[in-house]
Parts: C-alpha cells; structure tokens; sequence
C-alpha cells in the first residue's frame, strides 16, 4: 500500500507563486507515488476574521487552483476541511493532551495575535486543528513551504505524546520542504515571508495575475544599491528573484550562477518577470477552463468528501476507544 500525503492551504486570499512553489508544486509531483489527500482548510481561516461571501468564493477558487496547478483529481483527493466533521472532533480530543505552553510559543500565533484586535481563542488552537488534519489520515509525509515547519514538529509531538498516554495510534508524521522555493519573500520587503494576507499591492504575485502585473510588480520589486549580480554577496532581494527564477525554472546553481553573474538588475528582472509568465500562462488557461463548467468543482469536493469520510471515521472512533469516550458496542 502506499503511504499517505496530506497537505493543506487556507482559503484566505489570493494564490501566490510562494504558496505555489513552496506546497502546489511539490504536490503535483509526488501525486503519483503516494495516496494523496489535498485540502482546503476553510476551518483555518476563520482562525482570523473573514467576510463570509468572500470566503465562500475563495474556497471554490482555491480548489480551481488546486486543479489548474496541475492536481488529478482523478486519482488525488481535494476536500474542503469542514466538510468532514472529523478534523473539529479529533481537533477537540488533541487540544486535551496539548500542554497549552507548546501553543503560546508557535510564532505564527505570536505574529497573527499581535495583528488582531481581539484574539479568538482559535487562533492559539489553529495547531492542534492542523495536527488533527494530518493525524486523522495517519498520514505519513507533509509537503509544505518552510513557515510551517514549527507546526509539523508540534504535530509530531502531540503524536508522539498520545501515543505514549493511551498506546500506538498515530503514524508520526514527515515534514517534506522543497530545496528550492520553499520561502519566497515578498517582493516589497525581501525579509518578510510572501503572503496572502499582507497588505500592499506590490507584495504578491498573484497565480491568476495578468502578464502586464507580473512585470511591473517585478520591475518594482525591492533590491539593493548595487548595479549587478554578484554571486558571493547577493542581497535578500536580488536572492529571492534568483530562487523565485530558479524554483521556476528547475535550473541547476551552476547554471544560474554562469547565466545571471555580473548581470544588471534590470535585466535580471525582465527575465524572472518573463519566466514567471510563461510558468503560469498554461495554469491560468486551465483556470478558466475549469471555472468555465459549472458544477465541476462543487463535484469534486463531494466525491473528495465521500472519499476520506471512512478513513476519518475510523481514526476518530479508534481515538474515542483508546481515550474511553462513550462509543456503541
Ligand atoms: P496567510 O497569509 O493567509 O497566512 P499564506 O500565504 O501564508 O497565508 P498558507 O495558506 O498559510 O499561505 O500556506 C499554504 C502553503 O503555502 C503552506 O504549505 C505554506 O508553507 C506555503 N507557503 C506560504 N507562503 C509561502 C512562501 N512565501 N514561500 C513558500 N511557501 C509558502
Ligand atoms: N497551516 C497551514 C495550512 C494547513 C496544513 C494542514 C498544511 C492546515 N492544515 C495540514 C499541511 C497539513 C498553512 O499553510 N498555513
């Protein structure tokens, strides 16, 4: 049997080329060689305050991009995570074996919570809901982008610690990065992470943005006071717009190394804005192919839905034995 994958992404804003390089890609292409379980965590992104109609439609469209990017849904399964009521109940089982220290030192909560009027307490939650994903799959291997790497490591221990409190029930998971493209920067500030929620129009590439955007956010973005590349002494800005080019491209060091040193910036920046909208061209076409059939989407979710419902069934109701809760004999 093969094993499992299971990874996720909020339907919080628009796509970017970090969320794409770092998780959508590295899903595409481990599809085959494992079971893989591809969700959209809309139970996450209440996390923070969203506007309903909003998100309703970011859901759909961030299963679209699952899709454009190059997901078979044929053989990979793409879900919606509160249609599965399983990831709030296992969520709930979880967040009783977790020390509530391990919670307060995440620095994503430490971050997000600094941004929040009112902190709701799902924010300090959002991990163990996040465990409780992988967890209840028994999945094996997680790709994601470098950011969540705290979290997989909390996942592993909560795993760890139910399994020494009630006996082995949870498969400990693998956290799976990218070597390239696993943390794109924003083009704005090149030491912020890249983000669907940062504010700034100049932040983001956007997957469904049009060529014309593309090369003016790219053209603007933030570099350093040096006229040329210079391999040796690169400056985060001119580094990220090697690694965006370079995670696009697949090119090898040595390559990039010999293509783009001692070349002028402007320059270097027409041929990563040229690289990106090329990359994205044939995914923004199956984008509005498959918007353009309606129902499609709503389908496979369902069908995804009906899918894990028994996998997930039968971890949470394994749980309840093991934890003593009231189950049917
Ligand atoms: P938000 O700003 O709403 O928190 P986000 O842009 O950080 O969103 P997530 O939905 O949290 O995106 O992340 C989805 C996946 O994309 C995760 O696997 C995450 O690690 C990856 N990812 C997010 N941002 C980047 C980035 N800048 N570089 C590489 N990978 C990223
Ligand atoms: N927290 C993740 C999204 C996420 C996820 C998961 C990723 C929720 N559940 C399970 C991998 C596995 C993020 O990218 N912000």
């Amino acid at each position: 049997m093969k094993a499992r994958v299971f990874s996720g992404v909020q339907p919080s804003g628009n796509l970017h080329i970090g969320n794409y390089l770092g998780a959508l890609k590295s899903w595409v292409k481990i599809q085959y060689d494992y079971e893989c379980i591809y969700c959209i965590v809309d139970l996450h992104a209440i996390t923070v305050p969203q506007e309903p109609a909003e998100l309703r439609k970011k859901i759909r469209e961030t299963a679209a991009l699952f899709l454009a990017s190059g997901i078979d849904p044929k053989h990979s399964i793409v879900m919606v995570q509160s249609s599965v009521p399983e990831h709030a109940e296992l969520s709930w089982m979880l967040t009783c074996v977790t020390p509530v220290g391990w919670l307060q030192r995440m620095t994503q909560f430490k971050a997000k919570s600094e941004a929040q009027e009112t902190v709701g307490d799902g924010l300090l939650q959002y991990p163990v809901l996040m465990a409780a994903d992988i967890l209840l799959y028994q999945a094996a291997i997680v790709p994601v982008g470098d950011d969540q790497s705290q979290h997989l490591e909390l996942t592993r221990d909560v795993a760890q610690r139910f399994n020494s409190l009630y006996g082995e029930t949870f498969v400990v998971p693998e956290t799976h990065l990218p070597t390239v493209g696993a943390r794109i920067m924003g083009l704005d500030d090149p030491e912020a992470k890249m983000s669907k929620s940062a504010p700034g129009s100049g932040h983001a590439i956007a997957l469904l943005d049009p060529p014309d955007v593309i090369r003016k956010k790219i053209m603007r973005a933030t570099t350093d006071s040096k006229p040329a590349v210079e391999f040796g002494a690169l400056g985060a800005g001119v580094q990220n717009l090697l690694g965006i080019f370079q995670a696009f491209s697949e090119w090898s060091d040595d390559q990039m190394q010999s293509h783009f040193d001692g070349m002028r910036y402007g320059d270097l920046k027409k041929q990563v804005a040229q690289m990106v909208v090329e990359k994205l061209a044939p995914l923004q076409q199956r984008y509005r192919e498959i918007t353009e059939e309606a129902g499609y989407i709503d389908g496979v979710l369902a069908e995804g839905a009906a899918r894990v419902e028994p996998i997930a069934r039968s971890t949470v109701n394994l749980v309840k034995q093991r934890m003593g809760l009231y189950t049917q004999s």
